[in-house]
């Protein structure tokens, strides 16, 4: 591997490679190195000393392809920028919220970051049926202050104009735009789905008012450059303990709309609360967890507004800002379009390219099947339901009514 171009680290050349940033070892420190990367993208290898209370760390190597389909799906290597800056944006803004960077190396496309071993990914825990007793708190906050902070309301115009260009990220953006927005809604080649569902499937691509629906949501995607948002926030992207969260992997980050993150932390809750009717068979057990995830999502809500206006009465710098009837059309604005992505997130999961281990990690297609449908209603409702929503119990409430087929 030559210095000074891009080569696809082994784990003995991770090792030599940190060994010369200054400061993260001792010299003559043992250190073993494993990758344990099992996303779609990257390669992530652990790299700890080989003591007692040795330090460890993290490296995270994008390849020049997507991993998940291999060398045919060429892909950016500038994600590994807009990771790392991302992370580090988001660490200033809401510090502790994302894992500490340590180094970045341009030619080679990594991020040297904190280790989070004792973390795990939240959507295992979900699959478990676990509590996170701070996580509304954690991710409302973070999902408040990451997105205020870094639109038009906080910054001056021409700060703002910056960033969306140091966060321009077209072929990223270009996964989200197919894969989330436009495969899904037709006979496209990238989809996969269970054969058990082919008539549900078959009536979202015939079904022109919510494909209508949908186009406008992807337009607003393509279009509206509102705060810098993660771009990829789905319960895969957070790591949890009981007591701490952190969000992971922004390397989708771009300028786009609020709700789409908001949209994804909430679909990927009630993906899990889909899942549920084929891990939980217990009713007694699967509906008080499933009603748990409706109160997180609530909740979550609930702490995003809360923490939202406070930012806008202490920190809005836009002339209008003053404007009580401003903030709240802002505010209904954000909850419709976090109803609408969080239905396109939904439905994306369960036909499109890439689903979520909640629902396949149930390997019975019939026990599936039953999931899968209700993410299906789910996501359909919610997105052409968006317009009438006023509080987020309405969306809560929109679960429930899919569920006991009264809509
Ligand atoms: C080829 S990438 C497939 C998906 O994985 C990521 O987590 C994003 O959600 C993307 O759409
Ligand atoms: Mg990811």
């Amino acid at each position: 591997m030559a210095d000074s171009s891009y080569g696809v680290l082994s784990e003995l050349e991770t090792i030599k490679f940190v060994r010369k940033i200054p400061g993260l070892f001792a010299k003559n420190a043992n250190l073993v190195c494993r990758e344990i990367g099992d996303g779609n993208l990257n390669l992530v290898f652990h790299i700890k000393e080989d003591s007692l209370q040795g330090k460890s760390i993290i490296i995270k190597q994008a390849l020049p392809y997507a991993r998940v389909v291999g060398e045919s799906w060429p892909l950016t290597l500038d994600r590994a920028r807009i990771e790392s800056e991302a992370l580090m944006i988001q660490n200033t803004i809401c510090p502790g919220s994302v894992p500490q960077v340590y180094h970045y190396d341009q030619e080679l496309a990594l991020t040297v970051m904190e280790d989070l071993s004792t973390h795990i990914i939240m959507r295992k825990g979900l699959i478990g049926r676990k509590h996170y007793p701070y996580f509304a708190k954690h991710i409302g906050t973070f999902l408040a202050r990451t997105l205020f902070l870094t639109s038009d309301l906080a910054l001056d115009p021409q700060t703002k104009k910056q960033k969306v260009r140091q966060f321009i990220n077209p072929e990223m953006c270009k996964i989200t735009e197919d894969l989330v927005f436009t495969d899904p809604y037709y006979d496209a080649k990238t989809n996969q789905f269970n054969p058990l569902i082919m008539k549900e499937v078959k009536e979202i691509w015939g079904h022109v008012e919510l494909k209508l629906e949908i186009a406008k949501l992807k337009e607003r995607f393509l279009t509206h450059a509102q705060a810098l948002i993660h771009g990829d926030l789905h319960t895969g992207s957070i790591m949890v303990t009981e007591k701490d969260t952190k969000v992971i992997d922004p390397e989708f980050a771009c300028y786009g709309p609020m709700g789409f993150d908001i949209g994804a932390v909430i679909a990927n809750l009630l993906l899990n609360y889909c899942a549920h009717e084929g891990h939980t068979l217990d009713q007694n057990e699967r509906l008080q967890y499933q009603d748990y995830l409706l109160y997180l999502v609530e909740k979550i809500w609930t702490i995003f507004e809360k923490e939202f206006r406070s930012l806008w009465k202490e920190n809005a710098k836009e002339q209008f800002a003053s404007l009580q009837e401003y903030e709240d059309d802002y505010l209904l604005r954000l909850l419709q379009d976090t109803f609408g992505y969080a239905g396109c997130k939904m439905m994306r999961r369960v036909i499109g390219l890439a689903h979520v281990s909640d629902l396949e990690s149930i390997t019975d297609p019939k026990l599936r099947e039953k999931g899968e449908r209700l993410a299906l209603a789910i996501g359909k409702q919610l997105v052409l339901k968006r317009e009438a929503a006023r509080d987020i119990r309405n969306l809560t409430s929109l679960v429930r009514n899919v569920e006991n087929g009264k809509i």
